[in-house]
């Protein structure tokens, strides 16, 4: 399988992070997005948005992050519960955070963090990480309130982790503080300290 992904990429880090866990083997190719590689003819065939990540496992591409995860990790048999019921509850996590998690949060380090400030060219914006404070803490009680209890959102370790990380790690690093989500916080270190997030990182960060 050919993974394309972009460099300080939230998106391309879950999808790394997903392929590690899976245990899939995958080549990594870097498109250098500032220059534009993503927009190019060969790229767009795979990925008509020009957005990474994407991957090409033989005749079969896909983009979105959360759907190549979901095919790395049925095609390995890990990371999805078995039952109906925990596999809708799953999905559920992945559609709250592509939906309202992330882009809150996208709007917060995207005004705030030093290395996304530089790496994309863009000026601090105080109200808008305000704003995306707001929303957030709309958001994270409704974490908060499925972790008592449970070390993972599902119980077990799957795909609804994997798909949180990347963006509440960015917005950590920006200096949101997660001190009033503790059960929050305490999720995150222990999904963050999962060896192939470690690896997924490296890679991308
Ligand atoms: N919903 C998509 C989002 C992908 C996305 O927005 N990727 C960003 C990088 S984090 C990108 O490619 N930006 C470049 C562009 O939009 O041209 C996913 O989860 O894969």
């Amino acid at each position: 399988m050919d993974f394309y992904y972009g460099r300080i990429s939230g998106n391309s880090s879950r999808a790394a992070f997903g392929l590690y866990e899976s245990g899939a083997p995958f080549v990594p190719h870097l498109l250098d997005t500032r220059a534009g590689e993503n927009k190019a003819a060969t790229y767009l065939a795979v990925n008509p948005m020009g957005k990474v990540p994407a991957l090409v496992d033989g005749e079969f591409r896909l983009w979105e992050s959360n759907a190549i995860n979901l095919y790395v990790a049925e095609k390995q048999g890990r990371l999805i519960p078995n039952s109906p019921e925990g596999r809708a509850s799953m999905m559920r996590w992945l559609f709250f955070q592509a939906s309202h998690v992330t882009p809150a949060c996208v709007q917060y380090f995207r005004a705030s963090h030093a290395r996304v400030l530089e790496h994309y060219g863009l000026a601090a914006d105080p109200p808008a990480a305000e704003a995306a404070h707001k929303e957030l803490s709309r958001y994270l009680p409704v974490l908060e309130a499925a972790l008592p209890g449970r070390d993972f959102l599902e119980g077990a370790f799957s795909l609804a982790d994997i798909a949180y990380a990347p963006h509440l790690w960015l917005v950590r690093e920006s200096g949101l503080d997660l001190s009033p989500w503790p059960l929050v916080s305490a999720w995150l270190d222990r999904t963050l300290a999962r060896p192939a997030w470690q690896k997924a990182a490296a890679l991308i960060f």
